[in-house]
């Protein structure tokens, strides 16, 4: 995942991603079974199911991060407001329903309000709902993949370009891949900034608990990715022969999410036929914990001036601004 900003094009929602993904999710699918690491990027998760269950697990008990992060916007919306200022041009990593910008809005009043999003049908309907509860507001989707490539329409003059990356996102990233990452936010946002949201290193209980819920839903979203292969690439995933493992590698500082082989098995993928041995894991996610200084250090590291950080009383989660660096 290497996000490579490029050159704006003043397009309405421009770039179809859908066949690219196809061919994308077959491939990587492929090479996880192959061969060691049996990793795959948990961007493949988010079909029209996987959404749904992504959207109930922002829902259950145990899971704090959305709920959280809800919190901590709303309540410090206005401060929010004060440290950024009025009149951004704010774009939208990942943006979804666009649910959490809403809680900004009201103060923050931006010109603008890009959001990008994988899937353009979501994001036409919201950006219409947007622009009518907010009148004044331009709305302007932008369909793409935000890890890879996306077309931005021209900066505006006096808006200074305000990044907005909630839902601990970043977590997904390996250390590496987020000062990539982080690194083209800078230059993308210079003259503005990046206001982000990112979990924080607690008792692996608490952690646990949220990868593990009672209900299952977790299990459901992470088995999910074995039954799109079968509705989407034509796989024969007995997806039954399957658990879902989910646990803090604390060295790592990481809850990581693993597709485990009840037993030992065969499975029909692309024309190849898979062996796949007991206990065999595909590592299907990181969601990576983070300490309020080391990602102080990580933002400054990638060129940003770091600013205000906003928490809940209890330390779950943390909001970030950042300052990126002046325009050249
Ligand atoms: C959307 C990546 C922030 O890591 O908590 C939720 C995804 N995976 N439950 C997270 C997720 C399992 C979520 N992020």
């Amino acid at each position: 995942m290497i996000p490579a900003l490029l050159a704006p094009a003043p397009l309405r929602t421009a770039v179809d991603v859908e066949t690219a993904d196809e061919a994308g999710f077959l491939q990587d699918l492929q090479r996880a079974l192959a061969a060691p690491p049996h990793s795959i990027s948990p961007k493949y998760f988010y079909d029209a199911e996987g959404s749904r269950l992504f959207d109930r697990i922002c829902e259950l008990p145990e899971y704090y991060p959305t709920r959280t992060e809800r919190a901590i916007l709303s309540e410090n919306a206005a401060d929010i407001a004060r440290e950024i200022g009025t009149g951004c041009d704010l774009v939208e990593f990942g943006a979804g329903s666009c649910s959490k910008v809403r809680l900004l809005l009201g103060d923050l009043r931006p010109r603008r309000y890009l959001p990008i999003d994988i899937s353009s049908e979501h994001l036409e309907v919201s950006a219409a709902e947007l622009e009518r509860e907010h009148p004044g507001l331009l709305v302007l989707p932008v369909a793409g993949d935000y890890t890879s490539t996306f077309h931005l329409p021209p900066a505006l003059a006096g808006a200074p370009r305000v990044g907005f990356f909630p839902g601990s996102t970043i977590g997904n990233f390996t250390p590496a891949e987020a000062l990539q990452f982080l690194r083209g936010a800078a230059r993308m946002l210079s003259g503005g900034g990046l206001l982000f949201g990112a979990d924080l290193v607690k008792d692996p209980a608490v952690l646990h608990a949220a990868y593990n819920d009672a209900q299952g839903v977790t299990a459901a979203f992470n088995l999910n990715l074995l039954a799109r292969a079968n509705r989407e690439l034509g796989a024969d995933f007995d997806v039954d022969a399957f658990w879902h493992s989910a646990f803090y590698n604390a060295a790592a500082g990481r809850i990581e999410m693993h597709l485990v082989s009840r037993r030992h098995q065969r499975v029909a993928l692309g024309g190849e036929c898979y062996e796949l041995d007991e206990g065999l894991a595909l590592h299907t996610e990181n969601s990576y914990k983070f300490t309020l200084d080391g990602l102080r250090r990580l933002a400054v590291q990638a060129g940003f001036r770091p600013q205000a950080v906003w928490t809940d009383p209890d330390r779950l989660f943390s909001v970030h601004w950042l300052r990126a660096p002046e325009r050249e």
